[in-house]
């Protein structure tokens, strides 16, 4: 079959024989969390529930391990150590995000928490008496519930309540953070959370509540924008970017022309949806995916499509928002045919793209959707330097689950590979990625996966009511990596036998 052919070729480029290893100057190391994933302290000191908290507590069942964030690393009141730990390692950078709910209780500006100023003022002070940069994200999914309750981002005055946020959180911090992200993998809020029940709130608006969330989505991080520009820029001078994530699309057989076409279809619906509208010359979502989403709605016998081009102000509005090309990436899907994919809701984003399937191809990882290729990295990163006229980019997650080994080779062959690849891809093909994060500091509350599928180089005991942190062997290989600039050549690093295989 083609895509076993397909599946060989992207398998030989897996060998871990590194072209390159030094990382050109002024390349940046850095390592990411998010405010859910490690604060807890869910209800004290004003913060008020998020979707995530409503979620776990109305529906443990959602989740792998019936855990939750209430309390997680307890990074609220432990993060001095998070600090003492990114110091270990000794990156340039740390992105972390900030809980809206603890900074904004009700979810508007109307009332700011001291509580939640003074937290996030001890964690840059921290970060900034050990010369670590920070890089921060307004909104990693934790939606205050209040605003969830008028219809969260399928709300058209969501547009306004990030704005105000986001201006609370430029005031208060501009003069310590000047690097910012203002939407975490909108692709994952809008289709999972929206159109589907894989993150909370698990609406299951398919087809529907995906595309309303993706127009306000855009919007607000445009207006996030423009006001950093105009009211912040001038004296803080800082850089706002978004954070796209990508499972990128490979034809299973790169000489069909029908594959190929899929395959970009595929990708336009998955990065271009978002990058699209930002990154491109002309704006608005992609083409393809107006035509097929009118195509498809007519079909359905809906009177108008589910998604529509944005009209010139917003394309003129929402067009160039973006400082650099954040972009979290983790696996590579290989195009399996035309075929009609036959769990595609109806309507339904999936349906929309052509129901194109695709297969979870490439080395194991914890998480079903992980699959390990790191050629497909390089294939992105080209196809993003061609399709968006070659920006500057950050990557802004990377990183690799398992079963929470303190060996974890498997998670530092991982970074060897896909640090290769964006080696390659720098001297190779000149694609501009000036900087790298991997996820993440230290196993954390994996959303639906509770704590079953950690990604952190620290080991973290929640048994353990003091919750210790435990470096794990790929905390030495980054901090070996991030002190050289250069991949490290260490036979400590590697795992002739392959025994973390076994471990998965
Ligand atoms: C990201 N995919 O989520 C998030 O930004 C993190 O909060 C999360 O912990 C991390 O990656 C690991 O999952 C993703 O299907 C969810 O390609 C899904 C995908 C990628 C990233």
């Amino acid at each position: 079959m083609a895509w076993l052919t397909a599946l060989s070729i992207l398998a030989v480029c897996h060998t871990g024989l590194a072209a390159y290893t030094k990382f050109p100057e002024g390349f940046t190391f850095g390592v990411a969390t998010a405010s859910h994933q490690i604060e807890g302290a869910w209800n004290v000191s004003g913060k008020s529930e998020n979707v995530w908290d409503r979620l776990t507590h109305t529906r443990p069942e959602m989740i792998a391990d019936g855990t939750n964030g209430d309390v997680a690393c307890d990074s609220y009141h432990r993060y001095l150590e998070d600090v003492e730990e990114l110091t270990y390692l000794g990156v340039d950078f740390y992105r972390f995000s900030l809980s809206w709910s603890r900074i904004l209780p009700t979810g508007f500006s109307d009332h700011v928490n001291p509580d939640g100023i003074r937290y996030y003022n001890a964690l840059l002070d921290a970060l900034a008496e050990k010369n670590i940069e920070p890089l921060v994200t307004l909104f990693h999914w934790d939606l205050p519930q209040s605003l969830q309750d008028l219809g969260g981002w399928t709300n058209s005055k969501m547009v306004d309540y990030f704005r105000d946020y986001s201006d609370v959180c430029y005031r208060e911090f501009g003069d310590k953070i000047k690097s910012w992200i203002t939407i975490n993998e909108p692709y994952e809020v809008c289709e999972d959370a929206y159109g589907d029940i894989k993150k909370a709130p698990a609406l299951d608006s398919h087809g529907i509540g995906n595309y309303l969330c993706s127009d306000n989505l855009l919007k607000a991080h445009a207006e996030s924008y423009h006001l950093y520009n105009e009211k912040y820029r001038p004296t803080q001078n800082g850089t706002v970017m978004i954070s796209i994530n990508s499972i990128w699309y490979e034809p299973s057989d790169p000489e069909n022309a029908e594959q190929v076409a899929l395959a970009e279809t595929a990708n336009q619906f998955k990065f271009g949806w978002f990058a699209h509208p930002i990154f491109t010359n002309e704006g608005g979502y992609p083409e393809v995916m107006i035509e097929n989403v009118a195509k498809q709605s007519a079909a359905e016998g809906f009177s108008k499509p589910r998604l529509e081009q944005f009209d010139d102000y917003w394309i003129q509005r929402i067009k160039g928002t973006s400082d650099f090309l954040g972009i979290n990436h983790y696996a590579t899907h290989l195009i399996t045919g035309p075929g009609v994919d036959p769990i595609a809701k109806s309507p339904s984003w999936l349906k929309d793209t052509g129901s194109i399937t695709s297969l979870e191809v490439g080395g194991d990882s914890a998480s079903e959707w992980l699959r390990v290729v790191p050629t497909g990295f390089a294939n992105l990163l080209r196809w993003c330097k061609s399709s968006y006229n070659d920006p500057p980019i950050y990557i802004t997650e990377n990183g690799f689950s398992d079963r929470g080994t303190l060996q974890d080779y498997g998670r530092i062959q991982y970074y060897n590979d896909y640090l290769s690849a964006i080696l390659d891809v720098i001297y190779d093909d000149g694609v501009r990625v000036l900087g790298y994060t991997a996820w993440t500091l230290m196993d954390n509350f994996e959303w639906r996966a509770g704590f079953t599928e950690p990604f952190g180089f620290y080991h973290v005991d929640i048994t353990d009511p003091d919750l210790p942190r435990t470096p794990k062997l790929s905390a030495d290989y980054y901090r070996q990596l991030v002190a050289n600039r250069e991949l490290p050549q260490d036979e400590r690093f590697k795992d002739p036998a392959n025994k973390y295989k076994e471990e998965l």
